[in-house]
């Protein structure tokens, strides 16, 4: 009569679909440290902390619960290998009568839940993920027909459909569907900033720190300082926190980039999110609470919704619509390998450095430092998008391939050539320079193109719309660029494409970082 409960390290939700309606003396939850997942990118070893410990202490949290939990550990005596490996493994300890598990997240895992039942010769039940707002039915059929799914509308229906910050009579509340114009203040470093709550290693999460730093110490990435809940209770602490402090200025200042400062009102809750350990749309809730008693703006509030229920949803709905050769899209044709400097750090534009250092710290960076620092430069000098999303999945605490390659190659890279933006992202020094405080001390001069003290962004930025005439002329978002460019006349337009070429050009003698293949579904 035994059912066996698979549960993944993104999965780490009480509620999940294939814990529902179990019977809990019949039931067997098994959860897996597998070396496939630890290797599948060479994940920062924070992240891989992070998880490590978020479903040791999961584990826990079920046990408390009343679940039986076989919980297999990376440093347990036989070698753990792969989900579909320690099932089997599973299935003869535990001779389970079904598997019921929920769907994956990404579409290699995916696979290895669907050939379960044949490998095993057992009912196999595969649950809807429902902790997404949107089933992939109903996002399907939003974007069934539409040769541009734009994510303001489909942001429109998600608000709909939960009801919120909708008036009682169906309107969005205040009048207006987005509040985005007023998001885009920077911000001064003497500005208040929040002091986010700090949730120091407990003896579990140390045990795994110490695992880490002996069997992971090819990998990069500092686990220093550790600060990050691995528990709901913690999560919903951080959670509190960002709507008590921070989510007041969210709006505000969503686009703007401090030195040392590197969460500022971002709410660092994605990691959280994304693992399971907070509800997406409970935090939308609370939001919508904190506007009605009065507590935030409305800007703030509708700025944060969105990107939950809109820009959130909206990207997991594109990875789904989308089949597994997107990965190779490669709308711009770009073939550039990233420079050593994305793994290091060391390199004398400021922005870059920041940002990188921030990143190979805290394996945090936010919106804008992601799309308009590192993705815009690898984005100008023509790096490859599908070597661009594997540095991404390496880096970040939040990264999961069903979000970071929407967010990578679809609207940083535009290697899906628009599907996710309907522009490409890229900017010369001036949006840093107005965003941030990284131009000042920086050896470039964000005002010149030319010469040897120009920042690169701004012949890149040029340069980039040059080589890629034929494909981007025609999009009116970008037809202004061209406008600007061709009143530059030939002398100017000659000087700037030599600034650029004679600038990849250092970068072609300079050291690469290392090259790395996609996982194999
Ligand atoms: P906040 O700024 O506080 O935003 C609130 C929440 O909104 C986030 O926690 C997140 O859940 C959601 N959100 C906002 N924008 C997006 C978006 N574009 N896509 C999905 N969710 C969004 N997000 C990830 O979760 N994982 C990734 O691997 C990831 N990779 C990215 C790569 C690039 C090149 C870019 C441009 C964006 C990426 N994002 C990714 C989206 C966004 O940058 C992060 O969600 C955000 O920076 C996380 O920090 P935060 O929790 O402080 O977010
Ligand atoms: C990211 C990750 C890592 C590093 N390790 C594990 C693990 O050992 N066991 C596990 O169950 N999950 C891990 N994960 C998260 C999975 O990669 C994630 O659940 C899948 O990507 C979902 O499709
Ligand atoms: Fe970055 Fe250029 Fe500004 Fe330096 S001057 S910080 S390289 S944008």
């Amino acid at each position: 009569m035994t059912v066996l409960v698979p549960v993944l390290g993104d999965q780490l939700s009480l509620g999940l679909s294939s814990l529902r309606a179990q019977d809990r003396a019949t039931t067997i939850v098994l959860m897996m440290e597998v070396a496939d997942e630890t290797a599948y990118v060479r994940h920062h070893r924070r992240k891989l902390a992070y998880i490590l410990s978020a479903m040791r202490h999961h584990a826990e949290a079920l046990r408390a619960d009343g679940w039986t939990v076989d919980y297999v550990r990376l440093d347990d005596q036989h070698a753990p290998d792969s989900f579909t490996g320690e099932l089997a493994r599973a299935v003869e300890r535990h001779s389970p009568e079904r598997i019921v598990v929920t769907e994956a997240g990404e579409w290699r895992v995916q696979a290895m839940l669907e050939s379960w039942e044949t490998l095993f010769g057992l009912p196999v039940e595969i649950r809807p993920d429902d902790r997404f707002i949107a089933s992939h039915a109903e996002f399907q059929a939003w974007a069934a027909g539409r040769t541009n799914p734009v994510m303001e509308y489909f942001y429109r229906e998600q608000r709909r459909k939960t009801g919120l910050l909708m008036t009682p009579e169906g309107k969005p509340e205040g009048g207006r569907w987005n509040y985005d114009k007023e998001n885009r203040k920077p911000a001064d470093a003497d500005l208040f900033m929040p002091d986010p709550p700090r949730f120091p290693a407990d003896a579990i999460t140390q045990e795994v720190i110490r695992l880490v730093r002996t069997r992971f110490q090819e990998l990069d990435g500092s686990l220093d300082d550790w600060d990050l809940a691995v528990t709901r209770k913690d999560a919903l602490k951080a959670q509190a926190a960002f709507l008590d402090v921070a989510l007041c200025s969210f709006g505000d200042y969503q686009d703007a980039m401090v030195t040392g400062a590197h969460r500022m009102w971002h709410s660092h809750l994605a990691p959280y999110i994304n693992s399971g350990l907070l509800d997406p749309l409970e935090l939308a809730q609370e939001v919508e609470a904190r506007y009605r008693a009065g507590e935030v703006g409305l800007n703030c509030a509708e700025g944060f919704i969105r990107q939950i229920i809109g820009w959130r949803e909206y990207m997991r709905g594109i990875y789904w619509l989308a089949d597994p050769d997107y990965i190779h899209r490669n709308h711009l044709g770009h073939t550039r390998r990233l420079p050593s400097f994305y793994w290091t750090g060391d390199t004398d534009l400021n922005c870059l450095r920041q940002t990188l250092e921030q990143t190979w710290t805290y394996a945090y960076a936010h919106h804008i430092q992601r799309l308009m620092v590192t993705g815009n430069f690898a984005l100008l000098i023509g790096a490859d998008p599908e070597a661009v999303h594997l540095w991404y999945m390496e880096v970040y605490l939040d990264a999961y391939e069903w979000v970071t390659l929407p967010n990578t190659l679809g609207m940083s890279q535009f290697g899906d050539g628009g599907l996710v933006g309907t522009k490409p992202y890229v900017s010369s020094a001036a949006y840093i320079d107005r965003m941030s405080d990284y131009c000042g001390p920086c050896r470039y001069d964000p005002k010149q193109r030319t010469g040897p003290d120009a920042c690169p962004f701004n012949s890149l930025y040029w340069h980039f719309h040059d080589r890629h005439r034929e494909k981007l002329e025609s999009n009116p978002r970008v037809r202004n660029v061209y406008r600007t460019w061709d009143r530059f006349g030939p002398e100017t337009q000659d000087a700037v494409r030599a600034q650029a070429e004679g600038y990849l050009a250092t970068l072609d003698e300079a050291p690469y970082g290392p090259d790395r293949a996609s996982p194999q579904p």
